[in-house]
């Protein structure tokens, strides 16, 4: 199904972890009525894992996988994906992409709050001061369709949910018009 067929949209939100991609997801799916995707824990459900990276101590994605187990759903539309990556999904998919972005002390007391420390701590965070995932989705999609959000704080949040779900609503009256 094209994206013009689609009666709902995909999105995509995604950034450095610990920027709040779950935290605004779970909202938006409350405020929209998209379906939340989180891809971590679906991979985890369908099992869509190739190997375990010993120095990560996590499982590697296998995006081909995952990919399948997911096309049907982002056809249909209605969707909000978040996920940490970005370049492996289908461009066709989505119709926006968010990046949130945190200011790195900010991160790195949310992720030392999350239990990471050593290695994984340092990449994370300096993934974010390198603004990795930005230019990693500004590769991927159209840049038009990509857009930075900063998510440092609660006011931060609120201002997405709004900017995000009065998108949803421009997007759901231009495809019933
Ligand atoms: P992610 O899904 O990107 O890994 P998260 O949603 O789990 O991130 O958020 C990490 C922590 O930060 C969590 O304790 C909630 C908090 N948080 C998220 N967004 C925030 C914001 N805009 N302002 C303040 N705290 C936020």
């Amino acid at each position: 199904m094209e994206t013009s067929q689609r009666i709902m949209p995909n999105i995509l939100v995604t950034g450095t972890p610990g920027v709040g991609k779950s935290t605004v997801c779970e909202q938006l799916a409350e405020r929209t009525g998209l379906e939340w995707l989180e891809v971590g824990k679906i991979a985890k459900d369908c099992e869509c894992f190739e190997e375990f990276d010993e120095v990560y101590q996590c499982p590697v994605l296998d995006e081909d996988k995952l990919i399948d187990e997911l096309e049907d759903k982002m056809a249909q539309g209605g969707n909000i994906v978040d996920y940490h990556g970005c370049d492996f999904f289908p461009e066709r998919w989505f119709d926006i992409v968010f990046v949130l972005r945190t200011n790195n002390t900010v991160l790195y007391d949310r992720l030392t709050h999350r239990g990471y420390t050593g290695k994984k701590l340092e990449d994370n965070v300096q993934c974010e001061i390198f603004q990795t995932i930005l230019e990693e989705a500004q590769a991927a999609y159209k840049p038009d369709i990509v857009h930075q959000l900063p998510s440092n704080t609660a006011d931060d949040m609120e201002e997405n949910l709004d900017k995000i779900t009065a998108w949803v609503e421009q997007w759901k009256m231009r495809a019933s018009s």
